[in-house]
């Protein structure tokens, strides 16, 4: 049981609901069209709430789509986050508003960008370090090895938190790896390796805990491998009925994260109705704020697709431009 204050365990509740509720929510807003594709979070708040509680407000936090909402434990707006996934400008947040960064698509490619900040943080003698949230899949890229690597050979204050849900879309674990387990990896590069239970928020924040303390330290990245099993659809455009064991699905469903931590915490006396009540509806409210201002939004700027492409725009983009904004 990591040493946390009843405050504490009822702030780390509050963000896992914020985290949940905004997953949900966002599932009905791409239903109802209002935004694009998504990559749906559920029952990854352990992991991301978790970890991240073990942060302060100067460390870094690098996100790969799957914790698209992780800026809401720092107080990012709703609207912004939506607005990415609505594919406007104005979701594209300023990564030193936040020591958030850019929501990362292609897969491990930001794992060398968190090491290379932590690297720079640790030259500058700043106490600050670098957390970078990627999947299994990740693991097998040349990126990660690379970033991984780097962050060892430097000692810099990287903690690298490996969500492993088991599949990469349609590409089972034992696709990617001959290793007995991810954390395995973390021997290869001289670091230390820990695996948690990705459903429980409280082992997970306190590897993560104390990898932020030995990074802090000056020695270096932790390689953290939190384990579950993919419970909901890839993204939106996935229909994992193809390829997914449903019992186990409907297994892990049953264990889910956050009804997991409230029922501990009913336990513990430190959880009410009325406190689970009011951290639901909140929530709601911040996704109904978060939804209506993003759709107030006025539509971007076409020209804004190509603006920071070309310095001299091809004529048959310029002609595509020119096309665009007359049938607006
Ligand atoms: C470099 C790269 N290759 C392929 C893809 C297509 N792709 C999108 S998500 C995904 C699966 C990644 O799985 P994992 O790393 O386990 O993360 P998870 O989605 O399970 O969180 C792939 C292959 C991509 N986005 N980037
Ligand atoms: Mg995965």
């Amino acid at each position: 049981m990591p040493e946390l204050a009843e405050s504490e365990l009822l702030e780390l509740y509050r963000r896992m609901v914020l985290l949940r509720v905004f997953d949900e929510r966002a599932l009905v807003y791409h239903r109802q069209g209002r935004i694009g594709t998504y990559a749906i979070a559920w029952n990854h708040e352990a992991i991301q709430a978790g970890a991240t509680f073990a942060l302060g407000e100067d460390d870094w936090i690098f996100p790969s789509y799957r914790e698209s909402p992780i800026g809401l434990v720092r107080g990012m707006p709703p609207a912004t986050i939506l607005q990415w996934w609505r594919g406007h400008p104005s979701g594209w947040w300023n990564p030193r508003d936040w020591n958030v960064a850019s929501i990362c698509v292609p897969i491990g490619t930001h794992v060398p960008h968190a090491a290379g900040l932590a690297w720079g943080k640790k030259l500058k003698g700043d106490p600050g370090v670098a957390m970078v949230f990627f999947g299994d899949g990740a693991t097998s890229e040349g990126a990660f090895h690379e970033g991984a690597n780097l962050a060892a050979v430097m000692q810099a204050p990287l903690v690298l938190v490996c969500n492993n849900n088991g599949w990469a879309i349609s590409t089972p674990l034992s696709a990617q790896t001959h290793a007995k387990t991810l954390a395995d990896k973390a021997v290869g590069y001289g670091m230390p390796g820990v695996r948690v239970d990705g459903l429980d928020v409280l082992a997970v924040h306190e590897a993560a805990h104390e990898a932020v303390e030995r990074a802090r330290n000056g020695d270096g990245p932790t390689f953290i491998e939190a384990v579950h099993y993919r419970a909901a659809p890839h993204a939106t455009a996935d229909d994992p009925r193809a390829y997914i064991d449903a019992e186990r699905v409907q297994e892990e469903r049953e264990h889910e994260c956050v009804g997991r931590f409230e029922r501990y915490l009913r336990e513990a006396g430190v959880l009410d109705d009325g406190l689970v009540a009011k951290a639901r509806t909140d929530a709601e409210d911040a996704m109904r704020t978060g939804i209506a201002e993003a759709e107030a939004e006025p539509p971007p700027d076409p020209a804004l697709l190509f603006e920071h492409a070309y310095a001299d725009p091809p004529p048959e983009i310029a002609a595509m431009l020119a096309k665009e904004l007359r049938h607006g």
